[in-house]
């Protein structure tokens, strides 16, 4: 090595020794609230159906979202209606109340029929996979979105096929990402969400007992529902899971979120 070369190579070790730590970038929330605008009314209902492969823990999950605590035991769901309330605040300070009917479905095969008869009426469908498995994940592609969209050809004529309102509303939902091996289906997740034109995509652990954290994603979610319900009750278009994830580069949605 050349002296000149030696020398260069120490003013660099000692330019990074002394030059500052960077300053930690703050962290945002992830999902950011939903303005509502003043003249919507102050309640709204919303119809929301959990959907996936059986056992992939969308018991679990539905449990953290309506403030229950984790149970390891699995019991095969065949319909289980909950109801919750969720809240938007508009700009003026004021509340808006989301009266949230909530159905967790089975998994199973054999179950179509019951199933079918929780879709007519849903507003927005929570299309589940487990993060480990890719098998839970593709059945969302072929599966799943099928018997979703069969069953909304069945019943034209409900609000969801508005004119603006052609595709089912869908939230990707990734779950038991506490996992050892749950990155097995990244990027994966992405293609599905970008092929099902989901209206958001979040990864959730019903495991993590923080569910305001990144690595629970409950209350990611919960607040995704709420934007998405009061997006979906003030007839506004369809957003895209890639609005979401960068919603300040996208005027549209930074118009509605805070
Ligand atoms: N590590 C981990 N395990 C989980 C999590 N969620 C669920 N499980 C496990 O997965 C099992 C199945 O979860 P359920 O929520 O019952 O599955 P499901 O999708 O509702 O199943 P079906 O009702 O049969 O369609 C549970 O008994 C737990 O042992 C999670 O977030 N992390
Ligand atoms: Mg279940």
């Amino acid at each position: 090595m050349l002296d000149r070369d030696v020398e260069t190579v120490a003013n660099n070790i000692v330019a990074e020794k002394i030059s500052p730590e960077p300053e930690p970038t703050p962290i945002e929330p992830r999902v950011k609230s939903y303005i509502a605008t003043s003249d919507v009314e102050s309640e709204i209902a919303i119809k929301t159906v959990i959907v996936g492969d059986g056992q992939i823990g969308k018991t679990c999950l539905i449990d953290r979202l309506i403030d229950n605590p984790f149970d390891d035991t699995h019991e095969a769901t065949t319909w289980q209606d909950h109801e919750m309330n969720l809240t938007a605040e508009r700009e003026d300070g004021t509340e808006r109340i989301i009266r949230m009917d909530l159905v967790d479905t089975a998994g199973q095969e054999g179950f179509e029929g019951i199933r079918g008869c929780c879709y007519p009426g849903t507003n927005l469908f929570l299309i589940a996979y487990k993060t480990d498995s890719t098998l839970s994940l593709n059945n969302l592609r072929r599966k799943w979105h099928d018997e979703l969209v069969a069953d909304l050809d069945f019943n034209k004529g409900d609000d969801r096929l508005r004119p603006d309102h052609t595709e089912p509303w869908y939230i990707l939902v990734g779950c038991q990402a506490d996992r050892a091996d749950s990155d097995f289906t990244r990027g994966e997740d992405e293609a599905v969400a970008e092929e099902l034109n989901v209206c958001a995509f979040i990864r959730t652990s019903a495991l993590v007992t923080d569910v305001f954290s990144a690595e629970s994603g409950v209350n990611e979610l919960k607040q995704m529902i709420t934007n998405l319900a009061c997006m979906y009750r003030d007839g506004m278009p369809k957003p895209s899971w890639k609005d979401f994830k960068n919603p300040e580069q996208d005027p549209y949605i930074e118009k509605y979120l805070k």
